[in-house]
C-alpha cells in the first residue's frame, strides 16, 4: 500500500469509534483498523458495520488508516446500528419464553418497508413440538419462509447458506430464544458464550453486548442482543403501509370492493370471508387491525414526522 492510496471495504467491527475494515488484497482478506474522518461525522454519518467504505492511510501509528467516504446504504437498522443488511433472521422460541407473534408481525413489516428479506427461525421445537407446527404453517402459509432448530436438529450452515449468498444477515429477537446458541454453533464459536437462562429476568446469562460481523460463506453473519419491544410508530409506521406485512391478505383482497378497503367493516369485503374459510389465520387478522387501527387513531401525531 502506497500512502495516498484509496482502499475500499465492509466495516466488521467497531468500537469506541475504531473500525475494523475488512478489504481484499491480491485476492485474499485483510483487515484495516481506522478512524473515521471528520467530515464524515459531520455529515450526520456515523459509521455503523455493514459499511462499505473508502479508506486511506492516516499516519498515525495506533490507527494507521481512515475511513475517508461511506457509501449510500441499502439498508440501515437502528438498534443495534447495521447498515446494509438483505436478511433478518428472525428468531422466536416456541416455548420459554413463549412466542411473542406480534413482535414477530411487526418485525416483518418493518422487513418489508425497509427491503430486507426476512426469514423466520423457530427455535426450541423440542420443547412444544405441536406448537411449533401450528406456528410453522400458520407463517409458511402466509408466504414467508420458515425453519425451525432444534438441539436435536438445529438449523445448519447448509440451511443459510443460499439464503444468504454474498449478503449480511443479522439474528433478531426476543431475548433468552436461542439467537447466540445458533449463530454460535454456525460459526463453529464456543457454546460458553450462551448460558442458561436466568429463571428469575428470563434472559440468556450472557446476554449479547457487542455486535460484530462475521464471515459466512460469501457473505456474513452477525448476532444481535435481544429486545423487548418495538413500536410501529416510532419507526415510522403509516397505517396504510401495514399490509405489507400481510401478504396474504394483499393477495386476497383483489376481490374486495373498494381499492382502498381496509378489510376491517367494509360492505363487499372478502376477507373476513375468507378468514370464515381458514385462507386466512385469525392470529394474524387481528394482528393487522389492531396495528391498523392503532396508527389509524394515532395518524395526526406521527405524519409531520413520517421517514420520506
Ligand atoms: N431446549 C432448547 N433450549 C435452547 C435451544 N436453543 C437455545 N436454547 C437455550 O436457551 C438459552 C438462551 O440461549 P441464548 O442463545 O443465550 O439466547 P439469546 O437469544 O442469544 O439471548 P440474548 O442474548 O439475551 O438475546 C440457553 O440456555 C440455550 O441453551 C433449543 O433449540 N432448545
Ligand atoms: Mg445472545
Ligand atoms: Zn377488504
Amino acid at each position: 500500500m502506497a500512502n495516498g492510496d484509496t482502499f475500499r471495504g465492509v466495516i466488521t467491527k467497531g468500537v469506541g469509534g475504531v473500525y475494523t475494515v475488512r478489504f481484499t488484497v491480491s485476492g485474499k482478506y485483510e483487515f484495516a483498523l481506522c478512524a473515521a474522518r471528520g467530515n464524515i461525522r459531520l455529515k450526520g454519518i456515523k459509521p455503523a458495520i455493514g459499511d462499505r467504505v473508502s479508506f486511506m492511510s492516516s499516519g498515525d501509528p495506533d490507527i494507521p488508516y481512515v475511513i475517508t467516504d461511506i457509501e449510500e446504504r441499502t439498508s440501515f437498522i437502528a438498534r443495534p446500528p447495521v447498515a446494509n443488511l438483505s436478511v433478518i433472521l428472525l428468531t422466536f422460541s416456541v416455548a420459554d419464553p413463549a412466542p411473542d407473534l406480534t413482535l414477530l408481525d411487526k418485525m416483518l413489516l418493518i422487513c418489508s418497508i425497509s427491503d430486507i428479506k426476512p426469514v423466520i427461525i423457530f427455535t426450541k421445537g423440542d420443547l412444544n413440538g405441536d406448537e411449533c407446527e401450528r406456528i410453522c404453517s400458520v407463517y409458511t402459509k402466509a408466504g414467508y419462509e420458515v425453519l425451525v432448530s432444534s438441539p436435536q436438529k438445529p438449523v445448519t450452515k447448509n440451511d443459510l447458506k443460499d439464503i444468504i449468498g454474498d449478503g449480511i444477515a443479522a439474528f433478531a429477537g426476543p431475548s433468552g430464544v436461542g439467537k447466540s446458541t445458533l449463530c454460535n454453533s454456525l460459526l463453529g464459536l464456543d457454546i460458553m458464550q450462551t448460558g442458561e437462562v436466568s429463571a428469575r429476568i428470563k434472559r440468556g446469562k450472557h446476554t449479547t453486548r457487542h455486535v460484530e460481523l462475521h464471515e459466512f460463506y460469501d457473505g456474513f453473519i452477525c448476532d444481535t442482543p435481544g429486545f423487548t419491544s418495538l413500536s410501529l410508530e416510532d419507526q415510522g409506521i403509516d397505517y396504510r403501509d401495514v399490509l405489507y406485512g400481510y401478504p396474504e391478505i394483499t393477495s386476497l383482497a383483489t376481490g374486495c370492493r373498494f381499492d382502498d378497503c381496509s378489510h376491517r367493516k367494509e360492505d363487499g369485503c372478502v376477507i373476513r370471508n375468507a378468514l370464515s374459510q381458514g385462507l386466512i389465520d385469525h392470529g394474524r387478522y387481528d394482528r393487522y387491525t389492531s396495528f391498523y387501527t392503532e396508527l389509524y387513531d394515532n395518524r395526526n401525531n406521527y405524519r409531520h414526522r413520517r421517514k420520506q
